[in-house]
C-alpha cells in the first residue's frame, strides 16, 4: 500500500517556474488541504502496463479514468498526442522531471497564461488531480482512426429533404434567432431575439462547441466536441434535428458554403482527431469526401502526426473554405466547386492557428496563432499571406471586431488570453497603406484571460470579456470602450452581479440583428445558476436577464443574421 504523501507547499513552489508559483501564490490557504492528496492504493489491483518504466504506477481503471478526463478537459489545448498547442506540450520525459507533486500544483491552480485551475474551480477533485498528474507522465495512448467507413456508418438522415416543410412553418423572426451553446448539458437553446423566449432546447453532441448557419439562414449546423454534428431545420413548426453524423472523435469547427450559387449546398467539418476535414451535403449531411491534414510543419518542415483543424470560414467572394491547420501553421484555401478534382492553395502562415474572422471588406482573414503571439493575415483574393502581425500574449479573438477608426481607418481587433492588451490592427492597405497590418492602437482591457471581443457596424461600443481571469471580479465583468473616444479608459461593468449570479464567468458578446443589443452569457457552474444578460448597447444598461433552469452553462451565442453575413 502506498503512503499518502504530505508535501510542504513551500517545497513545491520552489520547484516551480515563476508563473506557476504566481498562480499558486495568488490563492488562499485552501492549498494546504489540497496538497494532502496522494496516490491511490494499488495493491491487488490490475495494473496498467506502461511502456515507460519511469512513469508512476497506475491501475488499469485509473489509467482509463484519466484517459477520459484528459480527452474531456485537456486534449483541446494540449493535443491528443500531447505535443502542445494552446497549452504546453505534455510529453512523458519533461513531465517526469517536473514530478507528480509539481504537476498537481499546475493542474489544481492553473497558470496566468490561461490554463484554468481545475482544482480551484472544482472541476477535478483532489484524487482526479493526482490521477492526471500521474497520467501525463505516461506515453499518450493513440485513439483509433475514423475513416469514411466509420463516418458513413454514423450518418443518420432523420427527416429527408422531401419530407421537410416547403415554407417556414413557425412565426419566428429567424434572422434574429440566437443559437446558444449549453456546454455541459450537451444541448443547444434556440432563443427568439425579439421576445427573448426560449423556443426549444435540442440535444446535441458532447460539450457542444459552436453553431453556424446555412447561407439562406434556414439550416443550423452545430458540432459537439465528440465530432457529432446536428443539422437543424429552422423552418419546422418547432425547429428540430433532421440529420446527424460523426466526422471524427474530437472536433471543434463546422461551416457551410456561402458563395453565390452554392447557398446551403455544402457543409464542412474540421476535426481534431483524426486530424482532417470532411465535406458533406449541406441538406442531408451525407459525407462526400474526407481529407487528412497530417504532414509537415510550415517552418521546420518536420512531420506532425496531429495537425488539428481549428477555425474554418467560408469565403463570400469565391467558392472556397479557409481551413486553418493548427500545428503545421498552414492556411488552406480549399475550392469546393469540384470535390473530385480538389484545388487547394496552401499558405504558410504561423503555427498554432486557432480562431479568427474576416476584416470588414471580407477579403482578408485574420487568424490568431496563439502560441506564437501572432495574427496571420491571409489575402483570400490573391491567395497569399498578407502579413504576420506580432501582437500580445496568446491572442484569442473569437471572430474579432471591425470598425472604422477615427484616426486609422478600417481596423480589426483581438483581445488576449495571456495579457490585458487589446491589439487594434489596420486592415486597409488600399487607402490606409501606412497602417495596414500594423498594431495601430493597444487598448487596456480590465484583466487578462480575454476570450471574445465584439462590436457591430451600427454601434460605437466595443465590448471585451476577460472570462478566463483567475480573479472572480474580473472574469464576471466586461470592458466597454467608446470607439469615438478610444483615448478614454473603458467602463467596466460586472454583469454577473447585474444578473444576480455570484459564481461564474461572463463571456461571448453577440449582437442582435439590429445592432442595438449585445447579449452576454453568465456561464455558471454545471449544477448552479447561469443566465443570459441582454445589454442595451446605447445606454449600456441591462435590458433583460434571461434565466431558466434549462439554461445550463451557456457559452457561445450565434445570431442567425450576424453569423450568416459575418457581421462583427
Ligand atoms: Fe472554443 C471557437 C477551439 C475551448 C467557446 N474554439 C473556437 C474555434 C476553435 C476553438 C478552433 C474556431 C471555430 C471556427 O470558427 O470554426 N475552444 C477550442 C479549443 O481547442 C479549446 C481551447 C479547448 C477545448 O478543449 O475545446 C476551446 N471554446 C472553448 C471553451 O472552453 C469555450 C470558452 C466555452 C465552450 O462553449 O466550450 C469555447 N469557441 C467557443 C466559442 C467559439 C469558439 C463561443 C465561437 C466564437 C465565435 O464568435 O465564432
Amino acid at each position: 500500500m502506498l503512503k499518502v504523501k504530505h508535501l510542504s507547499r513551500a517545497i513545491v513552489l520552489a520547484a516551480l517556474p515563476l508563473s506557476a508559483a504566481w498562480a499558486a501564490d495568488d490563492r488562499s490557504t485552501a492549498s494546504n488541504t489540497y496538497l494532502q492528496g496522494g496516490g491511490s492504493s494499488l495493491a491487488g489491483v490490475e495494473m496498467y502496463q506502461s511502456s515507460d518504466p519511469k512513469a508512476p504506477p497506475m491501475s488499469k481503471a485509473e489509467f482509463e479514468q484519466a484517459r477520459e478526463i484528459y480527452f474531456d478537459r485537456c486534449a483541446g489545448c494540449h493535443g491528443v498526442l500531447r505535443k502542445g498547442a494552446t497549452g504546453k506540450a505534455l510529453l512523458p520525459q519533461p513531465m517526469q522531471q517536473l514530478g507528480s507533486e509539481s504537476l498537481k500544483v499546475f493542474i489544481h491552480y492553473g497558470t496566468p497564461g490561461g490554463m484554468p485551475g481545475f482544482g480551484t474551480s472544482n472541476e477535478l477533485d483532489e484524487k482526479e488531480v493526482d490521477l492526471m498528474a500521474r497520467y501525463i507522465q505516461h506515453p499518450a495512448p493513440q485513439p483509433p482512426e475514423w475513416g469514411m467507413k466509420e463516418i458513413r456508418a454514423s450518418w443518420k438522415l432523420l427527416v429527408p429533404p422531401e419530407k421537410r416543410p416547403k415554407r417556414q412553418m413557425n412565426k419566428l423572426n429567424l434572422n434574429n434567432l440566437f443559437a446558444i451553446t449549453l456546454r455541459d448539458s450537451g444541448e443547444l437553446a434556440l432563443v427568439d431575439g425579439d421576445s427573448k423566449q426560449i423556443v426549444t432546447i435540442l440535444k446535441t453532441g458532447f460539450a457542444v462547441h459552436i453553431s453556424r448557419f446555412s447561407k439562406s439562414g434556414r439550416y443550423l449546423y452545430t458540432t459537439g466536441r465528440d465530432g457529432l454534428i446536428n443539422l437543424i431545420d429552422l423552418w419546422m413548426e418547432t425547429p428540430q434535428t433532421v440529420a446527424t453524423i460523426r466526422t471524427g472523435s474530437d472536433a471543434r469547427s463546422i461551416e457551410t458554403s456561402k458563395y453565390k450559387g452554392y447557398d446551403d449546398k455544402i457543409a464542412i467539418a474540421g476535426t481534431y482527431w483524426p486530424p482532417a476535414y470532411v465535406f458533406m451535403d449541406g441538406f442531408t449531411l451525407e459525407p462526400r469526401k474526407v481529407m487528412s491534414t497530417r504532414g509537415y510543419t510550415y517552418d521546420e518542415q518536420e512531420y506532425h502526426p496531429e495537425p488539428r483543424v481549428a477555425s474554418i470560414v467560408a469565403s463570400h467572394i469565391k467558392p472556397e473554405f479557409v481551413v486553418n491547420v493548427k500545428e503545421t501553421g498552414k492556411v488552406l484555401l480549399v475550392d469546393y466547386s469540384d470535390l473530385k478534382n480538389l484545388k487547394t492553395t496552401e499558405i504558410e502562415a504561423e503555427r498554432f492557428l486557432h480562431d479568427g474572422g474576416w476584416d470588414s471588406s471580407k477579403r482578408y482573414f485574420l487568424v490568431a496563432a496563439n502560441m506564437r503571439d501572432t495574427v496571420s493575415v491571409v489575402d483570400t483574393k490573391e491567395g497569399k499571406l498578407a502579413a504576420n502581425v506580432r501582437v500580445g500574449t496568446k491572442p484569442h479573438p473569437g471572430r474579432g471586431a471591425n470598425w472604422n477608426d477615427v484616426k486609422y481607418g478600417p481596423v480589426w481587433a483581438t483581445g488576449h488570453l495571456g495579457d490585458d492588451s487589446i491589439a487594434v490592427i489596420g486592415t486597409d492597405p488600399a487607402r490606409h497603406k501606412g497602417n495596414a497590418w500594423k498594431v495601430v492602437r493597444s487598448l487596456k482591457n480590465h484583466g487578462n484571460g480575454s476570450l471574445f471581443i465584439k462590436t457591430h457596424p451600427k454601434s460605437s461600443n466595443l465590448w471585451v470579456d476577460a472570462a478566463l481571469s483567475p480573479d472572480a471580479e474580473i472574469r464576471q465583468s466586461v470592458s466597454v470602450f467608446d470607439l469615438k473616444h478610444l483615448d478614454r479608459p473603458a467602463e467596466v461593468i460586472n454583469l454577473a452581479k447585474a444578473a444576480g449570479i455570484s459564481e461564474g464567468r461572463v463571456t461571448h458578446p453577440e449582437y442582435n440583428m439590429r445592432g442595438d443589443e449585445v447579449w452576454f452569457s453568465v456561464w455558471g457552474p454545471k449544477n448552479g445558476e447561469s443566465a443570459i444578460v441582454v445589454m442595451d448597447d446605447k445606454t449600456r444598461k441591462v435590458k433583460a436577464v434571461i434565466k431558466d433552469k434549462r439554461l445550463v452553462t451557456p457559452t457561445g451565442k450565434f445570431n442567425v443574421y450576424n453569423t450568416v453575413h459575418d457581421v462583427y
